[in-house]
């Protein structure tokens, strides 16, 4: 089935009373680009500061000299405003609720004023180590509510965290622990996932034999697990809580003082630490999550993600916190004990505004939607997706069989730099259409540029790559220790503008889709293409469960079209199914789009957080895996071999 995704999707009925209608998305939106200033002054103030700001934006695009700060001479606590101000009205509602790996264990309700003790003792667990403002501290947890207190505890004594998703392995921690300096690392003894175990601690032991012997270890004990212990420098954090004070004064931070590193990777080199601030980054986060998810008093807001990537961040801890929310910290897998995981905890936690990435539709999608049926969904108010490019046919899946059609869904396109969204639909407010990022959040400024030359291009049914023309309070400051890369990589293709990486067309009504990274665009006999158009297409296909697409060199092309191509369960590949497949792609897109080669592949190169690695793809379908680069970030890295034995572009 292929899906009209031209056409818009009406705001379903019910969100009348919605926080932003029509009307309020324009008038704020026109304001936000008119005058900042003003625009931000008023919503700047919807977080608490201990010495207001007088000044608001003093940013700076030039390259050379890129400097962006906002809000800078205001002093705030970011854990204060994540707990202390909800302890008035808030202190019994539950701020955190837990859902553990195993199904049958008890879930965890955490109330503010739980949070409040929690967070006060962590923080002066970290003060009895030394710990001071401005150290870094590496967090390598589980998805555990101490996680969260360790971050809110960070940022109580104006510490910088740096969490590193617990799916790293000990050389990728190593390199995060050294590259930022930290002074201490917070772990737990064992993280369980989808009825497995990760060692953390282990790996943590095994990290920590590349590094400092200054650096300490406080480890959490979740599960019980047996581990090593080097006494000295291995501290059991819980067991310390007990015993220090229940109250830890809040530090007062300046608005441009780090709250944390978080380390992405770029298409080339090391990973890069991007750096987020005090002020506004919470500014944007706790906007952003009220906004999009039309988030209100008494919604339960369950996003997915993982505290280790930014989504994590912003909308697990910050976003909700800062709101004085529920949010719903899930330790498991959506796949495990079954592939009604996720629909079971909905029901149960009757959660309301549900956020994942397409990744996760699209491999619940393939094992039908009767694990979907069997829950009672009917809590839930907003969907929303993250992440990647959603292709149509998941979207229409998402909002048939999950939000019943009743459910906005919002595709938020942002990424770990800026901090909060920044292309994404709007609860009452704006009209979706299936996998369409829709219109930019307040205060950001897209435009299409030329890739070539760099200027703008105007008007709508336009393609391009993604740029911003001016800065918002959530965007990365720089990246640690090295402003100068920070610059080349975002200031310098094209000056004036914070470039994005993404290719993006705007449509007729001046909505934007987002064809995925500029480097995924391939170009076929002058026709460019986005390699996601092509996927989108393939899954489009009742028998292909996913499909990855890349170019590889070709003699009178330029570049050819290679897909990798996973089939629903049960599906035999065959000759004549790639036949099928390719003119099933020709009617779809057109015949430029047609694959030049197919490759069946029973599993795709994925990192941990379910990105596709086109790196290695590419590579592969280049007939040149001598040089895969770092394969240590793949969730397994066993499919690659596969990959290779069966690659169709032999030279
Ligand atoms: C939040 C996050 C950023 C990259 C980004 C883009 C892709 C994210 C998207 C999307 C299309 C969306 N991306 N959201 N593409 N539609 N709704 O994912 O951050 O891990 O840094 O990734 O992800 O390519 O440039 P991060």
């Amino acid at each position: 089935m292929s899906v009209d995704n031209t056409a818009k999707h009406p705001i379903p009925p019910g969100f009348e009373d919605a926080l932003l209608k029509p009307a309020d998305y324009t008038r704020m939106y026109d304001e936000s680009i008119r005058d900042p200033d003003a625009f931000w002054a008023r919503e700047g103030r919807r977080i608490d500061w201990i010495h207001p700001y007088s000044v608001v934006k003093n940013t700076d695009f030039t390259f050379g000299k890129v400097s962006i700060k906002w809000f800078e001479d205001g002093i705030l606590n970011v854990s204060v405003n994540c707990i202390d101000r909800h302890l008035p009205t808030k202190a019994e509602q539950t701020a955190i609720i837990f859902e553990p790996d195993d199904p049958k264990a008890t879930a965890r309700h955490i109330t503010y004023a739980e949070l409040s003790e929690k967070v006060n003792r962590f923080a002066n667990v970290l003060l009895s180590q030394g710990v001071m403002r401005g150290d870094r501290v590496v967090i390598y947890m589980p998805m555990i509510p101490e996680a969260a207190y360790a971050m809110l505890a960070c940022a109580r004594i104006g510490a910088v965290h740096s969490v590193v998703f617990a799916g790293f392995s000990p050389d990728a921690l190593a390199n995060r622990i050294n590259d930022c300096g930290a002074k201490l690392v917070i772990t737990a003894d064992t993280a369980p996932r989808g009825g497995r175990r990760t060692p953390l601690k282990s790996n943590t032991d095994a990290a920590l034999l590349h590094c400092s012997d200054r650096v300490r270890c406080l480890v959490v004990k979740h599960t019980g697990d047996q581990t090593t212990w080097i006494e000295g420098r291995d501290v059991d954090v819980l067991k310390l809580m007990d015993e220090v004070s229940p109250d830890c004064p809040p530090r007062p931070m300046n608005a441009e003082d780090p709250l944390f590193i978080l380390y992405t990777s770029g298409s080339t080199g090391r990973p890069k630490g991007v750096v987020h601030t005090t002020g506004g980054y919470l500014v944007y986060a706790a906007m952003t999550h009220k906004y999009v998810f039309d988030y209100k008093d008494g919604d339960i807001f369950w996003c997915t993600a993982d505290v280790g990537w930014v989504t994590g961040h912003s909308y697990i801890v910050y976003g909700p916190l800062a709101n004085g929310a529920t949010t719903l910290m899930f330790e498991g897998v959506p796949t495990w004990p079954d592939a009604g995981r996720f629909w079971e905890v909905c029901d149960k936690h009757r959660v309301t505004q549900f956020y994942t990435a397409p990744t996760a539709i699209r491999s619940l999608m393939g094992q039908g939607p009767e694990w979907v049926d069997r829950h009672d969904l009917s809590s839930l108010r907003v969907l929303g997706t993250v992440g990647e490019p959603i292709n149509p046919e998941a979207w229409v899946w998402y909002d048939k069989h999950v939000g019943k059609g009743r459910c906005p869904i919002v595709d938020t396109f942002w990424q770990t730099e800026t901090g909060g969204h920044m292309i994404t639909s709007i609860p009452g407010a704006i009209e979706t259409k299936p996998g369409s990022a829709t219109l930019p959040f307040f205060g950001v400024k897209p435009e299409v540029l030329d890739p070539a030359s760099g200027q703008i291009i105007e008007g709508n049914g336009v393609e391009g790559v993604l740029a911003i023309a001016d800065s918002w309070p959530g965007q990365m400051r720089t990246l640690w220790g090295d402003h100068q890369r920070f610059m080349e990589a975002y200031f310098q293709q094209y000056p004036g503008y914070y470039f994005t990486g993404d290719g993006c067309r705007r449509d007729e009504d001046g909505y934007y889709w987002i064809t995925g990274r500029v480097d995924d665009v391939i170009n076929v006999s002058g026709h460019r293409m986005g390699t996601a158009e092509v996927e989108s297409a393939l899954v489009a296909h009742e028998k292909v469960a996913e499909a990855a697409v890349v170019g590889f060199p070709h003699q009178i092309k330029g570049q050819g079209i290679y897909a990798y191509v996973t089939l629903m369960n049960g599906v035999e590949p065959s000759d004549d199914l790639k036949r099928e497949l390719e003119t099933w792609v020709r009617t779809e897109i057109g015949p430029i789009a047609k694959p030049d080669l197919i490759q069946w592949a029973p599993g795709l190169p994925k990192t941990r957080s379910g990105k596709i690695m086109r790196r290695i793809l590419r590579k592969i379908a280049e007939d040149d895996f001598g040089s895969l680069g770092d394969t240590s970030t793949l969730a397994d890295p066993g499919v690659v071999d596969e990959l290779i034995e069966n690659r169709m572009n032999r030279a």
